[in-house]
């Protein structure tokens, strides 16, 4: 499809053939795909000609910045090397095996095991697929309830979807049986008259609740995001995470920390559960763990679960034909290198801290900035028609969606989840980058207070 000029008619084209993820297409051919045609460090390039400011790290992955030379050179490598051989039959390669090494060296104590696969989702699957096998193998099938959370994300298989807390994605296809869902540790939305600390254990306690009701007997897994990311940057109180950790020890309860956006460095530690001090049997990652220049996940397994899965279990029906793809692991490999290498940990931890200052600064004259908040490198901004009572704007998502197409048009990614701004930006961004991420930031959000004024509390 050529247009008068003979360039390719980009928008054309991707309406005319290209189903994408999470869309309303009659909506997006109404407007205009945006193609981006390349990026280098923080900013994308837009076939358009428009330079932006990645707030968003692509989808919170690009830990490392693009245009990376290095990791396009471990993939170069690593092609001409192996570009590929399966891990079934007896076999394995040289990087998965380092890599799974590494992995282990870096994960909390006592996790010393890694399964792989390629995205968040299928990680997430085989946690909970390895989770039955190991209450099967202890005598215990009956175990088979996971318990997740409103708002939480687990991806977008027919599992994860079940186990996330998204009401749309369960009408659509994620409504196994054997799922339950309990209240998030969403203080600004939900805490009520609680203080932060109060309501921490209020909502940990609802899961105490969940498992006397539908009975321990019956239940694998509680599974949660150390902080829930898509579900609005959701940072639980600091009282939220250890009563976790002793309910489900408690009622032995597997603890699966969904660590797909927190892991590798975004929480200033190397996973958001050892942020939080989270005592997890399994831990699902991806994302960062290449900085999603190719796919790769990795299930993170604690060895008391491991033990039962290597001596007692037998054999392990599950795996996919790219588990320990050997040019993925050499990528993650290179990735590890990168992140410790230039202290992108400890970097995300003082310029998280940078970032949500200058945030603060930039935005408390506007009335409908509500809490910002943050860990690391992740955080998120709430738009309220009244800052002191938290009442949230009619229609939940109108403001956000507004202020998301502000943001954007002004040249800087930032996401909206309901009327809650979320930011992630690459672990390598510089404070001149974050100095103008806050100035765009700021215009974008006087832009939107502009339009809704006349709903916002003064
Ligand atoms: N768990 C968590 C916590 C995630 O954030 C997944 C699992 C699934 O990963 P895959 O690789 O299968 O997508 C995710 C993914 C968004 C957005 O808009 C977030 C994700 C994916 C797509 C969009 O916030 N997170």
């Amino acid at each position: 499809m050529l247009d008068i000029h003979g360039s390719v008619d980009w928008q054309g084209l991707d309406a005319a053939h290209h189903l994408h993820p999470f869309t309303d297409h009659k909506d997006l051919h109404a407007r205009r795909v945006r193609v981006i045609t390349d990026a280098d460090g923080v900013f994308l390039h837009d076939a358009d000609g428009n330079k932006i400011l990645d707030g968003m790290a692509g989808l919170w992955c690009v830990a490392a910045g693009y245009g990376r030379k290095d990791l396009v050179e471990a993939a170069a490598t690593q092609m001409a090397k192996l570009p590929y051989y399966n891990t079934f039959f007896k076999t394995s390669n040289q990087p998965a095996i380092l890599l799974a090494q590494k992995l282990a060296q870096i994960a909390p104590e006592g996790i010393n095991h890694v399964f792989y696969a390629c995205s968040g989702s299928e990680a997430v699957d085989s946690a909970l697929r390895t989770a039955r096998v190991y209450w099967q193998t202890l005598g215990k099938p009956q175990k088979k309830i996971v318990i997740g959370r409103e708002y939480g994300y687990h991806g977008s298989t027919t599992l994860g979807a079940s186990a996330g807390g998204m009401a749309d994605m369960h009408r659509q296809a994620g409504d196994m049986p054997n799922f339950a869902h309990v209240l998030p540790p969403y203080w600004w939305g939900k805490g009520g008259q609680m203080s932060p600390e109060e309501f921490g254990v209020y909502a940990a306690r609802e899961v105490e609740k969940k498992i006397l009701e539908l009975g321990a007997g019956n239940i694998a897994a509680f599974i949660g995001e150390p902080i829930q990311g898509s579900g609005g940057v959701i940072i639980p109180p600091e009282t939220y995470w250890p009563e976790i950790n002793r309910i489900c020890k408690q009622y032995d309860i597997l603890l699966i920390a969904d660590e797909v956006i927190c892991g590798y460095g975004r929480t200033g530690k190397w996973f958001g559960s050892d942020y939080f001090g989270i005592k997890p049997d399994m831990m699902t990652t991806a994302k960062g763990l290449t900085s999603g220049y190719v796919p790769l996940s990795a299930l993170l397994v604690h060895d008391r679960i491991a033990e039962v899965m290597i001596n007692e279990a037998g054999e392990y029906y599950h795996g996919f034909t790219y588990s320990g793809h050997p040019v993925s692991c050499a990528v993650a490999l290179k990735n590890l290198e990168i992140i410790e290498n230039e202290g992108l940990i400890e970097g995300a931890a003082r310029k998280g801290e940078i970032l949500r200052a200058a945030l603060r600064e930039a935005l408390a004259d506007n009335p409908m900035v509500g809490e910002i908040r943050g860990v690391g490198l992740i955080g998120a901004i709430e738009l309220t028609a009244d800052k002191r009572t938290r009442r949230f704007f009619e229609k939940n998502g109108r403001v956000g969606t507004i202020c998301r197409d502000f943001c954007i048009n002004n040249g800087v990614i930032m996401r909206a989840t309901r009327d809650t701004m979320l930011f992630s930006p690459p672990l390598t961004i510089t404070e001149d980058e974050i100095a103008l991420m806050v100035r765009l930031a700021k215009k974008s959000f006087e832009q939107t207070y502009e339009k809704v004024k006349d709903e916002v509390a003064s």
